[in-house]
């Protein structure tokens, strides 16, 4: 099977200290997608500073890289048919207030600050985005039960 799409999902700092980790996984891997890359890190501002670029000229983005910086993080790479867009859907609105039930920041979050979870939101920042948090790349493997998760 060709390399399928994959997405850059991290657990920011309150996901971790909250304990949703667990639960945030959980999600993914049942909906059928598959794991390649996972690290537990703690980046420093600069590194919050290039990841966030796109928004530096935001407000709010100060007080967002002391956000992400506050903590531990949990950076995965899933793959999947469709799972950027998909990873979003299971995300939720950015602004949790706004974000549905049954999505992660519908149901464990308040606070657009504090909302858990980012994804990314086109295949092209999917890829600039893992390769500056996987520098060295993910690992290469397959699941074994691709046939009952694709026709
Ligand atoms: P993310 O990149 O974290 O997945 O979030 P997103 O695409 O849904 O939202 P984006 O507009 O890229 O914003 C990135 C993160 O900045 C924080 N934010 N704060 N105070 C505010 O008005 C505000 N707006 C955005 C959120 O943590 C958001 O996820």
């Amino acid at each position: 099977m060709a390399t399928m799409e994959q997405s850059f999902i991290m657990i920011k700092p309150d996901g971790v200290q909250r304990g949703l980790v667990g639960e945030i996984i959980a999600r993914f891997e049942k909906k059928g997608f598959t794991l390649k890359g996972l690290r537990l890190m703690q980046i420093e501002k600069s590194f919050a500073e290039k990841h966030y670029a796109d928004l530096s000229a935001k407000p709010f983005f100060g007080g967002l890289v002391e956000y992400v910086t506050s903590g531990p993080v949990v950076a995965m790479v899933w793959e999947g048919k469709g799972v950027v867009e998909t990873g979003r859907k299971i995300i939720g609105a950015t602004n949790p207030a706004a974000s549905a039930p049954g999505t992660i920041r519908g149901d464990f979050a308040i606070d657009v600050g504090r909302n858990v979870i980012h994804g990314s939101d086109s295949v092209d920042n999917a890829k600039k985005e893992i390769a500056l948090w996987f520098p060295d790349g993910v690992v290469d493997w397959q699941k074994s039960v691709h046939p009952w998760i694709y026709e």
